[in-house]
C-alpha cells in the first residue's frame, strides 16, 4: 500500500460483512495512507450558481492565506535546481512566443498553453533518465524541451512548417520521437497514452529492463475508462509507470468539484493498489522528489505509482477560450503561487545559489536562445504540397502509397457527375 512518510493522509474505509446496519459490529476498518507533501493545503471550493438563464461559478473559502514556501528537495544538487528553473523559464517565454505567434497569424490551428504548470512539466521529465520514455499530453511542453526538442521545433509544429517534427503534416502537438529522445506522441483521446505507456515499460521488461515510464492525464481525463484500464493493468503487471494526475480545478470549463467525489486524487491509487501521492504541482522540488521516488521504484521493478500534481490551470483550455467563466480570485490565488516566480525567489533569496547578476544573465540567455529559434522557426520554409503523403503511415520512401482520389463506383457512368465533384474512393 502507499508508503509510509510523516506528511500523510490517513484514508480509512470500513469494511462491513453485512449490509445491515446491526452488522456493524463485526465491521473491520482498514487504513491507507497517501503521503501529500504540500505545505499548504488550500482550502475552497468551487460551486455553481444559476441565476435565471446564467450560470456562473463562484468560489467560497478562504483564498487570503499566505504563500507558502518552496520545500527543501532531498535529491536535487544546486546545478540542477537551476537546470530545471532554466527549462520552465524556456517554456513559459516559448509559449509567450506562440502567443504572439498565433496573434500576427503564423499559427495554423490553436494553441495550448501550460501556464502556471511548467514545475510540473519541467521538474517531472527531468527525473527520467535518457533511456526511459516520456508520453506528454499537449499542456507538457515543457516536457518536450527537457526530454530535447528544441524551442524551434515546437514553434515549427504550431506554424506546420516544412521542417517541423511531423514536416508540417500537424500543426500542434502530436508528434514525437521514437528514435532518440524516447517520446510518444501525444494522444488527444484522454486517457489512451496510459496504456500505451504501459506497453512501452512492458516492451521494456520483455528485454529484459525495468525502466521508468511517464505520463499525464488531467482532473478531466483521469475520469475516462480508459484510465483505469491502463494504470489497472501496469498495477497488475508490476509495470514501472509513472502516472502524473495534474489537477489543474478545470476540465475544459468544468471546476474539478463537479467532476469527481474523492477529496484528492491521488486516493484513486488505493483502488489500483498502488502508491499515491500529494504534490504541489507549482513547487518544482516537490515534483521532482516524488517523480524521483516514483521512477526509482519503476527501475526496481515495483510497479506504477500515482502522482497528484495540485495546481492551476492559469488560461483558457487553449488561445479561443478567454476563461470568463473562472471567478477571478482563483486566478489571484494561484498568480501568487506562480511556480516560476516562487522558484526563483528560493534560488536567488533563500538559498542564494544564484546572485541577482548570475540569474540576470541566466534569464537574458534564455530569451537570446529563444528569439533565434523563433526567428529560425518564422524564416522556414512551408511544405511542399506534393510531400503530404510520403511518410505519413511509413518512414519517407520504404512504401509507395499511391493515392486513391477517383470517382466513386457507384456513381461512374453517371452522365451527372463532374471530375470537380469527385469524392475519395475508399476500396
Ligand atoms: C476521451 C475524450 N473525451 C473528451 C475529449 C475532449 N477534451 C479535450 S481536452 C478536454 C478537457 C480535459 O481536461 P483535463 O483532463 O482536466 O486536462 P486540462 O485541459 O485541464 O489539462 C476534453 C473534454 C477528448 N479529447 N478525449
Ligand atoms: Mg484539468
Amino acid at each position: 500500500m502507499a508508503k509510509k512518510t510523516k506528511p500523510s493522509r490517513k484514508v480509512t474505509r470500513s469494511r462491513s460483512t453485512n449490509s445491515k446496519p446491526s452488522a456493524s459490529a463485526n465491521a473491520s476498518t482498514r487504513t491507507y495512507e497517501i503521503p501529500d507533501y504540500r505545505l499548504e493545503r488550500p482550502n475552497f471550493a468551487v460551486s455553481q450558481v444559476r441565476k435565471g438563464d446564467e450560470v456562473r461559478y463562484e468560489v467560497t473559502g478562504d483564498v487570503s492565506a499566505p504563500v507558502p514556501p518552496i520545500r527543501e528537495s532531498k535529491y536535487l544538487t544546486r546545478q540542477q535546481h537551476i537546470e530545471i528553473y532554466r527549462w520552465m523559464l524556456l517554456n513559459r517565454k516559448m509559449e509567450a512566443a506562440l502567443e504572439n505567434l498565433y496573434k500576427q497569424s503564423k499559427v495554423v490551428g490553436g494553441v495550448y498553453f501550460g501556464l502556471g504548470q511548467e514545475a510540473c512539466s519541467c521538474a517531472s521529465a527531468y527525473a527520467l533518465k535518457k533511456d526511459e520514455w516520456l508520453g506528454p499530453m499537449i499542456r507538457n511542453q515543457g516536457s518536450l524541451l527537457v526530454r530535447g526538442f528544441p524551442a524551434r521545433d515546437i514553434m515549427m509544429q504550431y506554424m506546420a512548417k516544412a521542417g517541423s517534427p511531423t514536416k508540417g503534416r500537424d500543426a500542434s502537438s502530436h508528434f514525437g520521437d521514437i528514435k532518440d529522445r524516447n517520446v510518444v506522441a501525444p494522444i488527444s483521446t484522454l486517457g489512451d497514452l496510459i496504456p500505451v505507456l504501459a506497453g512501452v515499460a512492458l516492451g521494456a521488461r520483455l528485454q529484459g529492463k525495468n525502466i521508468a515510464v511517464m505520463t499525464y492525464i488531467g482532473d478531466g481525463g483521469q475520469s475516462t475508462g480508459v484510465t483505469y484500464e491502463g494504470l489497472n493493468f501496469a498495477a497488475v503487471q508490476n509495470l514501472g509507470l509513472v502516472l502524473f494526475v495534474e489537477n489543474n480545478l478545470w476540465g475544459y470549463s468544468t471546476p474539478s468539484d463537479m467532476q469527481f467525489r474523492v477529496k484528492d486524487l491521488a486516493e484513486r491509487a488505493i483502488a489500483y493498489g498502488i502508491p499515491g501521492v500529494i504534490v504541489d504541482g507549482t513547487d518544482a522540488c516537490q515534483v521532482y522528489d516524488a517523480a524521483h521516488e516514483a521512477c526509482e521504484r519503476a527501475r526496481r521493478g515495483e510497479g506504477p505509482t500515482l502522482i497528484e500534481a495540485k495546481m492551476m490551470r492559469m488560461k483558457g483550455h487553449a488561445i479561443h477560450d478567454a476563461a470568463e467563466y473562472v471567478p477571478r480570485p482563483l486566478f489571484e490565488y494561484w498568480k501568487k503561487r506562480d511556480c516560476i516566480t516562487r522558484f526563483e525567489h528560493y534560488l536567488v533569496s533563500v538559498k542564494k545559489w544564484l546572485s541577482s547578476d548570475e540569474n540576470r544573465k541566466l534569464i537574458e540567455d534564455v530569451d537570446r536562445e529563444l528569439e533565434a529559434d523563433r526567428d529560425a522557426a518564422v524564416n522556414s520554409p512551408m511544405p511542399a504540397p506534393e510531400t503530404a503523403a510520403p511518410g505519413a503511415y511509413c518512414e519517407d520512401g520504404c512504401h509507395t502509397i499511391k493515392p486513391k482520389y477517383a470517382i466513386p463506383k457507384t456513381r461512374l457512368g453517371k452522365s451527372e457527375m463532374k471530375t470537380s465533384e469527385a469524392a475519395v474512393h475508399l476500396k
